[in-house]
């Protein structure tokens, strides 16, 4: 921890105020004030952070590299103040100064390098391995422009870059000395030198990758890990500008924008897969310069690169970073001169995979001929690797060519990249225990009954710094005066508030906190939107990206459907709510930006209905990003985790909602059934078909959404609403989803579901009546939710799959 007093950090404010504005403090922005505060904090990091690094040259202890194409870090700067354990004393001190710290902390833009869980896990997971002192440092991509913003104009989704670096960065330090080559396209050549086979690879496209290196400060623990992210330059001395005619100046420059266009942006698509050449190019990018890194400091630090895999763990977060394979073997036999066979065992044991879904459509394949003209000798490595892995599967499965060619890397001219991931690396995992349960008995069975000992599950988890000592300090509080705070190193701990539960005083606590969270929201909308909601309403939210089997549409039927009731019977007698929405659909993806006009919609017209205004309303926040999430979590009520059973692998905002108290109304999917073991069935609402009937379904069919419409009057009544022209005067508008729903048979089970949920519902509204009962059902869910900290799901990779984390700790 951070040793300073208030007068020292005062006097290092003020001058760091004037280094780096050149003017004195009186004069400054509010901005100005952030970028002192931040770049000052970031000093005080950099102590601690070199002699983390020292450390781990000396101790030799194993290092772990994430490497994952996406980080949503959010904002930085309370983190780092918070966790070099100097947020009191600095919050006191520009007190003094007439500068309010939380003022100056929203200024700050959100890092918002991801799309969703995926990105937002490996973010949780590097704050939680800084924590928990094991070595790990994150490895992925700087791009230019992160997620897009989003923007609502007339109910619709409208996108904007996300210009997040434009006022710069403090955080990040470039790191030119430590560039490294990435070689795309060119030819490839065989040779022999002394009986040894040979690669020489010319005419490629050289491209410079810089990296730009980010603390991961741990919980006042003086561990400082690195988070490396890449960004494409050009790199004039290598590039053969033979074939150009002299002073072509416009070819280099069409060579510096391609090379440019690297970095340039974070796909926005979430479990949707696009055979785009620059995505394969991102991918070879930065898991080619971040392999090169490791290799070269160890070169440098420790020599030989035997035994490597005792030194170091690559975890691959999706089949986004699956080229570390090929590119580790590349390195291994082409620079550094192993056998094969040596190259294999050290890079499968380095190597070890998550799995973040089953959706058919998100997994990668690339075209062979693609893969082929970009990477020519990573795709002789694979050919390779794919050409042994047959054989072996022509062993044991004589004469089974279909079962082999199912299991292939490479078929139908495509690279699949969860099978070289899978028989790359030694091991593989789902995120929830369901999720593996699928992994291994449908989607990858085949692979499964092949290396069954590689196949283990890791439900995630959330830092719960971040997502409830940050974003909840009065929750946190109440925990540290009735349970103590052992529970901030050990969140497990949080289990003793259970026995808090029947306590009066308590239950009025938490609904004063809940309370307090609310009205901030409201404030909050009120400011940004300027809606009115009403902070004694429930507030029941469903904020994750917009996607059909997540069935948002699922939600929206069932407040049309109320609304109905509401305006046939005004009197009706329903617990006033507040419904709210937030989440960004995929830019190409045509009936999620429909279902977020059919939310507005529908908003538009509850909202402006003074019938029905003092029992419901409909909020949709723009532009969901991890800032966002941190103001709505702590002032939910009800958590809405409605996906269809089988769909969601494991979902990390149930988790957050659960630790901020809020009751989880759920289909048993992805971890909601871990949630529902931990707190019981009756402190969750459960709903929905299981997991049997949805499988069925989708091998045997026999399901028909047509006789959903004609045995329910409430489902005849919001399909025909959805294209009446009831919450639009044009009829056209919301057919997508009408058509998604009854002409193509309702993919996803909404209609089915449909009387099930209106049921939960009901539930949730009586269970909410009883204010002492739903009060200490809160209780339990927060004191259960620390097995869902990321730091359990951590020392689960730790020991489990990196074998890391042992070292340090018995010295
Ligand atoms: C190639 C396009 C693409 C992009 C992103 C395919 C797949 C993805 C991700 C794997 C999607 C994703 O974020 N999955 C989510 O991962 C979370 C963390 O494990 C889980 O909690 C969510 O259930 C899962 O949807």
């Amino acid at each position: 921890m951070l040793k300073i007093d208030k007068e020292t950090f005062k006097k290092d404010y003020e001058e760091k105020f004037i280094e780096i504005h050149g003017k004195d403090l009186s004069e400054g922005t509010d901005y100005n004030k952030y970028e002192a505060l931040a770049s000052l904090t970031r000093d005080y990091v950099v102590k601690t952070w070199i002699n983390t690094n020292k450390r781990y040259d000396i101790t030799r202890e194993k290092q772990v590299y994430y490497f994952s194409m996406e980080f949503l870090l959010g904002r930085l700067l309370d983190n780092a103040l918070s966790n070099l354990g100097i947020r009191d004393i600095c919050k006191e001190a520009l007190n003094d100064l007439n500068i309010n710290l939380d003022a100056l902390e929203i200024l700050e833009e959100d890092q918002g390098l991801g799309n969703g869980g995926l990105g937002r896990l490996a973010a949780c997971f590097l704050d939680s391995m800084a924590s928990l002192n094991i070595p790990g440092h994150g490895c992925g991509i700087r791009y230019k422009y992160g997620f897009f913003e989003q923007k609502i104009i007339d109910g619709s989704q409208v996108e904007a870059p996300d210009e997040w670096l434009k006022n710069g960065n403090v955080w990040a330090i470039k790191k030119s000395d430590k560039a490294q080559i990435v070689k795309f396209g060119g030819k490839v050549d065989m040779f022999s030198e002394n009986g040894k086979i040979k690669f020489n690879h010319t005419k490629y496209e050289p491209v410079l990758a810089v990296p730009y290196d980010i603390p991961i400060i741990g919980y006042k623990n003086e561990v400082v890990n690195t988070l490396r992210l890449w960004s494409a330059e050009p790199l004039y001395d290598e590039f053969d500008f033979s074939s150009f005619s002299r002073g072509d100046h416009l070819k280099a420059i069409e060579y510096k924008n391609s090379i440019e266009a690297i970095s340039q942006v974070l796909y926005p698509d979430d479990s949707f897969y696009e055979g785009k050449m620059l995505r394969l190019k991102q991918q070879y990018f930065f898991v080619s310069a971040g392999i090169q890194s490791i290799i070269r400091h160890f070169r440098t630090h420790v020599g030989s690169l035997k035994d490597l895999d005792e030194r170091i763990a690559i975890h691959i977060n999706d089949t986004h970073p699956t080229l570390a394979i090929p590119e580790l073997m590349r390195i291994f036999m082409d620079e550094e001169n192993f056998s094969w066979d040596e190259a294999w065992r050290m890079t499968t044991n380095i190597i070890s995979y998550t799995n973040h879904t089953i959706l058919a459509e998100a997994l990668e394949k690339w075209p062979v001929e693609m893969f082929k003209s970009l990477l020519p000798r990573i795709y002789m490595i694979v050919e390779e690797i794919n050409r042994r892995f047959c054989e072996e599967l022509w062993n044991k499965y004589i004469g089974q060519w279909d079962k082999i060619s199912k299991m292939a890397i490479i078929s139908d001219g495509y690279v699949k990249m969860a099978h070289l991931a899978i028989v790359g690396s030694h091991s593989v995992n789902g995120v929830a225990k369901l999720h593996t349960e699928i992994l291994k008995k449908q989607e990858m069975a085949d692979l499964y009954y092949f290396y069954p000992k590689k196949f283990n599950n890791k439900t995630n988890g959330i830092t719960h710094r971040r997502w409830l000592m940050r974003a909840n300090p009065q929750l946190t509080d109440l925990l540290k005066e009735t349970i103590g705070d052992s529970f901030i190193k050990h969140p497990t701990d949080m289990e003793a508030f259970e026995a808090y539960a029947g306590n009066r005083i308590v239950q009025e606590r938490l609904q004063n906190i809940k309370f307090s969270n609310k009205k901030k929201l409201a404030e909050y909308l009120k400011f940004n939107q300027g809606i009115s909601i009403n902070p004694n309403s429930l507030f029941d939210v469903q904020v994750k990206r917009i996607h059909a089997y997540k069935r948002q549409v699922l939600n929206c039927l069932r407040i049309m459907e109320l609304y109905r009731r509401l305006i046939e019977n005004p009197n009706l007698d329903i617990i006033p709510r507040t419904f709210i929405f937030a989440g960004k659909a995929a830019p190409g993806y045509y009936l999620a930006k429909n279902t977020i006009e059919l939310i507005n919609a529908v908003a538009n017209k509850i909202n402006n209905d003074s019938r029905v205004n003092e029992k419901i309303k409909v909020v949709f926040v723009p532009n969901y990003r991890v800032s966002v999430a941190e103001a709505i979590i702590p002032a939910a009520d009800l958590s809405e985790q409605i996906s269809t059973t089988t769909k969601e692998a494991s979902g990390t905002s149930n988790m957050k909602f659960m630790m901020n108290g809020a009751i989880t109304i759920a289909t048993l999917d992805g971890a909601n059934i871990e949630i529902r073991d931990e707190v019981g069935d009756e402190n969750i609402v459960i709903f929905g078909m299981t997991k049997k009937e949805v499988l069925d379904y989708y091998h045997k069919g026999g399901y028909s959404a047509w006789d959903m419409v004609n045995r329910d009057y409430r489902i005849k009544q919001v399909t025909e609403d959805i294209v009446n022209g009831f919450y639009c005067s044009d009829k056209e508008k919301f057919k997508s989803i009408y058509e998604h729903l009854i002409t193509y048979n309702d993919e996803f089970f909404v209609l089915k579901d449909f009387d099930s949920y209106l049921k939960a519902q009901k539930r949730v509204d009586s269970l909410y009546r009883d204010s002492s009962k739903w009060q200490s059902m809160c209780a339990i869910n927060i004191a259960h939710s620390g097995v869902f900290s990321s730091d359990r799901t951590i020392q689960e990779y730790a020991t489990g799959i990196w074998g890391s984390g042992y070292l340090y700790k018995n010295l």
